[in-house]
Order: structure tokens, then C-alpha cells, then sequence
């Protein structure tokens, strides 16, 4: 009996300690539920037919890769590597339906327009940029060039951006034709050498008449924040032919002063006619580490009862609101058919361009315009980071893109969705005369987000849906303010930021796209906004405060 009982209690504690394992390992895999799962379903239906506004998928970007590649005669390449003269297959990406098949698929029950896709080649061998549509998608059996239908001119190949591919050879020429000539100027100057390297930073536009491909490289120390470590530094490079034996340094400049040749600056500094700068030491004043460890952790955002609105695919349900939403790798992110109430009162809503344009006397900075776009602005949308880019409990959704790759990739968590407490009621009212009452409503929007870090600047994306019934789009800048090395007459182009660091002046245009489709919708939208980068290194919550004010105007 006794023994028996023994065997018992054994057997109930080794069950007891396996229970509590398994229970253990399968909660500890559970994430929160508060934060996960709704308690009330959503309002609206997800809309299948959203579909047709959907960014192709990592298959789509191998079928059409593949159907361009059996093309014989186009005779494509989609190594990284591709030099200028061979033809690259540059990008893929959705090609968006006309608006009219569109509307007859979602409004008439009409048939889905045809999944097609947008395919740019550089013909390096024949030297024209081209612009064919292929389809349809999933199986694409025929291709277009749609080149002059749609910029009713030729494009030539000068006009194209910098490939990784040209960037591999351009490098190769500054080392093999500025630095390893300049070994002793750079060192003795900017304490130049095989462990404190210089980076390059290029401008733009890449010449100043139409044809041309000349680019000044203006050069930074390779520490964290390079963007305003600028050695007194720059070149002009004339990279216009596809075959990199005929490019040319076309210019120099050297602490304000210039050279027409590598050749001619040595022989400058040999014979001390220039007016050397002497390396000073580097200093890490560019990096992003907390210069303090903060207080504690502050508030973040809760939501008891789970999300009041549902992701699915590219659909998103929200209260009152449903949209479809994309990421062109080029225009950044967009979204389509918006309804309130089941109403649509856009049709699309998309980032187009965010230009900026500079001021300054040394030349590289002086004749900066950047049209992000012709960079690519999606293309930057990296992965955003739970609690710092997003709250923790936002929903994250991956893209995939394919510009200037072998492959498509994945770029992870990539947009957030979030609604957000606003921090103040959207109406109220506090009755303290003739009778007392008191009412209130909470006020939250649902957030849309990108962050495209485009070179220094990174820029923050949101599309806000209010329950108002009003749409925001609205951009903060942050990340490193351009510079140049500070020179005679810098001053009259900015503020300096640092030691011989001038922080130069510079506007920004952020262009959107809007399509209304119903008069009652208040919209606000910011077509431009400009600052003066002033006395701060790295742009931080002075900047914002800066953009927030103008916002705040324009509305
Ligand atoms: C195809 O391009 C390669 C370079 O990528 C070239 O060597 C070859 O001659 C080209 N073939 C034809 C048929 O044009
Ligand atoms: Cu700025």
C-alpha cells in the first residue's frame, strides 16, 4: 500500500513538471493577446479587388525577370556588375491600370484589367533607356516598348542613374586616378590613408546641359554622420561615355581653390603655391549613440481590446475608413481607392517627388537639386523598427521590390499601421451654466507609415485617416543635413555646424499626387515647405519643430 502510494505521488509530480513544461513552452510562443486579436470584428468587408493596385510579388518579379531574359534579341544582362555598355535590366514594378478599367472592375463588377508590369532597360549597347510594359501576370507571353507613348521623346542612356555597376567602376577610377596620385595630398591634408578612408557623395543634377553626364563628388571623412564630415574636397567627373577608359577628372577643388587637373594640383602643392590644409584629428562628433542614458522608459501605446482595424493582403479596414495601399519603388508610398462611410473620396492618394535644392559657393553643394525620385523614393522604404520607427504593437507589412538587383527582395516590416490617441478630445463640451453636464469623444487616427532614407535624409511618411473624415499627408525630415567644407564666402550659404563645417541652406518641394473623387472631403495636403539648416549637427527635434510650425501654417 505504502509503496503504492509512493508510485502514485511520483507519478503525479513527473505529470505535474511535464504539464508545466508543455504549458510553459506553449504559452511563452503565444504573443500578447491584448495586442493581437480584435474583441469586436471590423465594420466593412476586406475588398478582393483591391488586388488590382497590389505591388507585384517576389514570383511576379521572377516571371517577368525570366520572360525578359528569353528575349533573345534584347539581349539583357541582370548581373549587379553590368557595365555601361551592356544592356541592364534596371527595374520592375507594378504598372498601375488606367483609372476608367479600374473603376469599371470595382464600381460595375467589370472584368479585372490585365496584371501588367513596367520593365526599364538601359541599352547600353545601343545607348537609349527603354520603357516597355509586360504581361499579363501571372504567365506574361508579350512585351511593349512604351517609351514614346509615354515621354514622346527617345531617352538617352546619359539620363539614366548611377547603377551599382557604374558606381563599381567609378570607385575604381577615384582610387586608381585621384587617390593613389593624391596619396600624399590627401594624407597631409586630411589625414587621408589605408585605415582612415574618404567617401564620396555626388551631386546633383549631373551636368547642367541637357546630355551631359558630369558629376561632382564632393569627399567625407568615412566616420558615422559622413554627410557633415566634409574634407575640403572635390572633383569633377565626366563619366558620359559607356566605356570608363574615356572618362575624365575635368576639375578639382582644393580648399576653395581649383585645378584642372590631378596634374596640375600635385604640381601646385609640390611647388606650395596652394594653400595646403594641415589634417586635423577625427573626431566621432557625427554619431547617432545617445550622448545620455535616458530617464526610463516612457509611455507607449495600448490598445485593451486589440486593433479596431484589420490589415489584409494590401486592404486596410479602419472604423469608418477601407483602403488599398502600395509602394512604388520609385514615387514611394500610395494609396488607392480610400472610402469613408463606404464612400470613396479618393481615388489615389501618392508620394510623387521630394526635390531639395542648395545654396552654396563650393560647387558640388552649390548646384545640388535632388529629385529624389529619379533615385528612387520607395526604394529606400527599409525596415522600421518596433518601438523607435513604430509603436511596438503597430502592424508591420514586408515589400518587395526590384530596382538595380540580380533578384527581387524582401524588404521586412517595411510599412506601419497603427491608430494613435491624439492626446486630446475631438469634441467637448463642460455646461456650468443654467445646468451642469459634460460631453466628450475620444479622438484617435489611424497612421499609414514609410520611412525612406534617401543618402543623409531620411524622410517619414504618414498618411493619417481622422474620424473626422479627413485625410493627412504629412512628412517629417530627419537623418544628416547636407555640407561643405566651409571656405571663403561659405557664410553667405548657411551656418557652420562643426569645425570648418558648413551646414548649407537649402529648400525642399514635396510634391503628392491627389486624386478627389467627392467635394466634402477636407483635405491636407503640403506641397512645400522650407528651412534653414542652422545650428544643430544632427537634425533632431529642433528641425521637426521647425517643420511642424509650417505644417501647421499651411493647414
Ligand atoms: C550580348 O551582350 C554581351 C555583353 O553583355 C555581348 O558580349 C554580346 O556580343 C551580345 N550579343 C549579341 C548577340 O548582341
Ligand atoms: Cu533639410
Amino acid at each position: 500500500m505504502n509503496s503504492l502510494l509512493k508510485w502514485a505521488v511520483g507519478l503525479l509530480v513527473l505529470f505535474s513538471v511535464l504539464l508545466n513544461l508543455a504549458l510553459i513552452v506553449g504559452y511563452s510562443r503565444r504573443t500578447p493577446t491584448c495586442a493581437t486579436r480584435s474583441v469586436h470584428a471590423p465594420k466593412g468587408k476586406h475588398e478582393a479587388r483591391s488586388r488590382v493596385f497590389a505591388d507585384l510579388s517576389r514570383d511576379e518579379y521572377a516571371q517577368v525577370q525570366d520572360y525578359m531574359l528569353r528575349q533573345k534579341e534584347l539581349n539583357i544582362s541582370t548581373r549587379q556588375s553590368t557595365r555601361p555598355d551592356e544592356n541592364f535590366l534596371f527595374l520592375i514594378d507594378l504598372r498601375v491600370p488606367a483609372k476608367s478599367e479600374v473603376l469599371a472592375h470595382l464600381d460595375a463588377h467589370g472584368p479585372a484589367p490585365r496584371r501588367e508590369a513596367t520593365v526599364v532597360v538601359f541599352h547600353g549597347s545601343t545607348g537609349f533607356i527603354k520603357e516597355y510594359v509586360v504581361g499579363p501576370l501571372p504567365k506574361p507571353s508579350d512585351h511593349r516598348d512604351v517609351t514614346a507613348q509615354d515621354y514622346k521623346a527617345e531617352l538617352p542612356l546619359s539620363a539614366r542613374p548611377v547603377t551599382i555597376g557604374e558606381y563599381i567602376l567609378i570607385f575604381k577610377l577615384l582610387e586608381q586616378r585621384v587617390f593613389l596620385p593624391l596619396a600624399k595630398v590627401l594624407h597631409e591634408s586630411f589625414g587621408a590613408d589605408h585605415k582612415h578612408r574618404l567617401n564620396a557623395f555626388e551631386q546633383m543634377p549631373r551636368g547642367v546641359r541637357s546630355g551631359e553626364r558630369k558629376t561632382w563628388i564632393s569627399f567625407f571623412r568615412d566616420q558615422s554622420g559622413m554627410y557633415i564630415q566634409p574634407a575640403g574636397f572635390e572633383v569633377l567627373l565626366n563619366h558620359l561615355s559607356t566605356d570608363p577608359s574615356q572618362w575624365s577628372v575635368e576639375r578639382l577643388l582644393y580648399n576653395g581653390q581649383y585645378f584642372e587637373s590631378v596634374n596640375a594640383l600635385l604640381d601646385a602643392y609640390r611647388a606650395g603655391s596652394v594653400q595646403k590644409l594641415s589634417a586635423s584629428p577625427w573626431e566621432d562628433y557625427g554619431s547617432l549613440k545617445p550622448r545620455s542614458r535616458p530617464l526610463q522608459v516612457g509611455p507607449q501605446l495600448v490598445s485593451p481590446e486589440g486593433p479596431r482595424y484589420s490589415v489584409s493582403h494590401n486592404h486596410v479596414l479602419y472604423m469608418d475608413w477601407s483602403f488599398a495601399f502600395g509602394l512604388s519603388s520609385l514615387t514611394g508610398m500610395r494609396v488607392f481607392d480610400v472610402r469613408f462611410k463606404d464612400e470613396r473620396v479618393l481615388y489615389e492618394l501618392s508620394v510623387q517627388e521630394a526635390m531639395s535644392v542648395y545654396g552654396s559657393v563650393t560647387p558640388g553643394m552649390g548646384m545640388t537639386k535632388f529629385l529624389d525620385s529619379s533615385i528612387g523614393i520607395g526604394r529606400f522604404a527599409h525596415e522600421l523598427v518596433r518601438g523607435v520607427d513604430c509603436p511596438y504593437e503597430a502592424t508591420y507589412v514586408d515589400t518587395y521590390r526590384y530596382i538595380d538587383v540580380a533578384e527581387a527582395g524582401r524588404y521586412r516590416n517595411s510599412i506601419c499601421v497603427f491608430e494613435l490617441s491624439l492626446g486630446q478630445p475631438l469634441r467637448r463640451h463642460f455646461a456650468d451654466f443654467f445646468s451642469h453636464s459634460y460631453g466628450g469623444m475620444v479622438n484617435s487616427a489611424l497612421v499609414f507609415r514609410t520611412i525612406t532614407a534617401i543618402g543623409n535624409y531620411d524622410y517619414m511618411w504618414d498618411f493619417i485617416f481622422y474620424q473626422s473624415g479627413a485625410v493627412e499627408a504629412k512628412v517629417h525630415a530627419t537623418g544628416y543635413i547636407s555640407s561643405s567644407f566651409l571656405v571663403a564666402g561659405s557664410l553667405k550659404h548657411g551656418h557652420q555646424v562643426a569645425h570648418n563645417v558648413l551646414g548649407n541652406i537649402h529648400t525642399h518641394f514635396i510634391n503628392f499626387k491627389v486624386d478627389l473623387d467627392v467635394a466634402a472631403l477636407r483635405l491636407i495636403c503640403l506641397s512645400s515647405m522650407s528651412h534653414m539648416s542652422q545650428l544643430y549637427v544632427l537634425q533632431s527635434e529642433l528641425y521637426q519643430t521647425v517643420v511642424v510650425k509650417r505644417e501647421q501654417r499651411l493647414q
